[in-house]
């Protein structure tokens, strides 16, 4: 059989069900029955990239995060490890929406002679995916286009995303003098469990943490990690809790990062226990959150990707400032428009860390950190990272300490390189992060949430008819169209004290999302009731 004849015979197999499909804030995401084909087509597009880039291996991640059980995805990983190069999604897009398997070849054909894409040159993609049943169908189509096209893959079968990511740039530097860690799942809990004894020395964690798993890839995950963390020399107690994965349906229900943070809640199962140290992982462990019921004051605090921002950057800045560091390396932090104002202001006033805005996904904020030695970003949502430049890890390893402090500072920052996942944010690397941090400073979580008070602010979900009407500008917070829309929302913004307000369609779901915040509780839930109104109204 020609290429021509084995990609039109696969994709016959695979049939792409005709609708518009888009590559949204993490790839094609949707109910999993419209995904084979897309999956077949995404197989096609990695082997070509695989190919457009010296046949160094890409990434697919089969998952849909946090989105329920019956959904599901398909996002393509970069050989850094990073998503994939934003130019390339419409490459995605165009394959994905071949209205025929001829057509199909022939955009395929297309996109190499553009891109002079050396067809008959080697090519590798390694794949894995979440707990969904789906995926087993999904990565039988993106197997196929893989045969199909004659690129060497690797199955891992089921990871968290983080770990595929971190498993794509360990393939890729293997033997080189930047090696990223051993080309394993093993690889990546003997990197992570090693780096945290180091940044550990001489601290303790005082008491347990509940970490809850949303019933996700992340709880059997989390429990093989721990089996490499030696005990004797890191107590680190963990109850492990949601982390059924036999029962696909519980998968993010009732629990789980995006749970807790849009419900500004615990999940009611296992029934919170007053004084409790808890953290949420999401559906395929990236994001994370941290929680507890205060039981003085007898309040539910939330500690969301905005705290973890805060906390790394002030702490790291700390470390570059007594490795004597300052003035070579510029750290920054980058959020979204969905950061908390309290966040944005205690970075750039209290820390006096530029902060840059970008719209939502991590691949627009892990785009934007690379500029800075040492760039914070986390999305309110819990899903972000530290990225350290390479003159960053340099430094930490290559300057002679003077003193015993600097020593210190000098070897937690070179340890905490290896713990931060450097492909992307994950939720294991940061909530061991997390506690490393508390641990250095001594603090538990009211320490933690007195270093500012979040303003009020309420995130709501509005189904509309048509959210493709909805389109934004200004880093998502303002709405260029439907026109006329945006100037009714600030005509009600106005109306309420030190508030703010935005609506944006979602990228991951059929739905838009609407946020805001004003000086008290009541009045950003009634912002953000009277701006879903007003996007309902234009929605149709
Ligand atoms: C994905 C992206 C995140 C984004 C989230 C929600 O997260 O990776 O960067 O914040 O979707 O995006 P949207 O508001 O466009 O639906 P996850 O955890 O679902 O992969």
């Amino acid at each position: 059989m020609s290429h021509d004849e084995k990609i039109i015979a696969g994709s016959a197999k695979h049939p792409i069900v005709p609708q518009h499909y888009k590559y949204g804030t993490a790839g094609f995401r949707m109910k999993a029955d419209l995904l084979e084909g897309v999956t077949y087509r995404v197989g096609l597009l990695a082997a070509l990239r695989s190919r457009k880039l010296n046949s160094q291996a890409i990434g697919v991640m089969i998952t849909a995060s946090h989105n329920p059980a019956i959904d599901n995805g398909v996002k393509i990983v970069d050989p850094m490890g990073d998503m994939l190069e934003q130019e390339w999604e419409r490459h995605a897009t165009a394959l994905v929406n071949a209205p025929s398997d001829e057509d199909l070849a022939k955009i395929y054909n297309a996109l190499a002679t553009d891109l002079k894409i050396d067809l008959e040159a080697p090519a590798k993609v390694i794949y894995g995916r979440d707990t969904r049943p789906s995926g087993h169908t999904l990565v039988t189509a993106l197997a196929d286009a893989l045969d199909a096209t004659n690129t060497e893959h690797v199955d891992y079968k089921i990871l968290t995303t983080p770990q595929l990511h971190y498993l794509v740039r360990a393939t890729n530097s293997e033997g080189t003098p930047a090696s990223y860690g051993e080309v394993s799942e093993v690889g990546y809990y003997k990197k992570l469990a090693e780096a945290f004894v180091r940044t550990m020395k001489g601290k303790r964690i005082p008491d347990v943490l509940q970490v809850d798993c949303a019933n996700g890839v992340g709880g059997p995950k989390l429990k093989e990690f721990l089996k490499h963390i030696p005990q004797d020399k890191v107590p680190f107690q963990v109850q492990v809790v949601n982390d059924d994965v036999l029962r696909p349906e519980v998968l993010n229900l009732d629990s789980g990062a995006d749970y807790v943070k849009t419900k500004q809640r615990a999940p009611p199962i296992p029934k919170p226990q007053p004084g409790l140290r808890c953290c949420s992982l999401d559906g395929d462990a990236d994001r994370l959150i941290y929680y507890w019921h205060d039981p003085d004051t007898n309040v539910f605090v939330m500690l969301d990707g905005d705290r973890i921002s805060s906390l790394a950057a002030s702490f790291i800045g700390d470390l570059v400032e007594s490795a004597g560091l300052r003035d070579d390396l510029r750290i920054g932090v980058v959020q979204t428009a969905y950061a908390n104002g309290a966040s944005t202001h205690y970075i750039t006033q209290h820390l006096k860390l530029p902060v840059i805005c970008t719209p939502t996904g991590v691949k627009h904020l892990h785009h934007v950190a690379q500029g800075f030695d040492v760039g914070v970003y986390f999305e309110a949502n819990g899903h972000g990272t530290v990225l350290f430049s390479p003159d960053a890890i340099n430094a930490f390893k290559k300057t002679t300490p003077q003193s015993p402090a600097q020593k210190e500072a000098l070897d937690t920052l070179a340890a905490l390189t290896d713990l931060i996942n450097q492909t992307v944010g994950d939720a294991i690397s940061d909530m061991l992060l997390v506690e490393v941090i508390l641990a250095h400073k001594n603090w538990n979580l009211r320490d933690w949430a007195l270093t500012y008070q979040d303003l009020p602010n309420r995130l709501v979900r509005v189904e509309v008819a048509n959210k493709d009407v909805f389109r934004t500008t200004d880093a998502e917070r303002r709405l260029s169209h439907p026109e006329g829309c945006q100037a009714e929302i600030d005509q009600e913004v106005k109306k309420f004290k030190d508030a703010r307000s935005f609506a944006r369609a979602s990228g991951t779901e059929n739905a838009m999302r609407v946020y805001a915040e004003a000086a008290t509780r009541s009045e950003a839930n009634e912002l953000a009731d009277r701006v879903a109104g007003i996007v309902s109204r234009w929605g149709v």
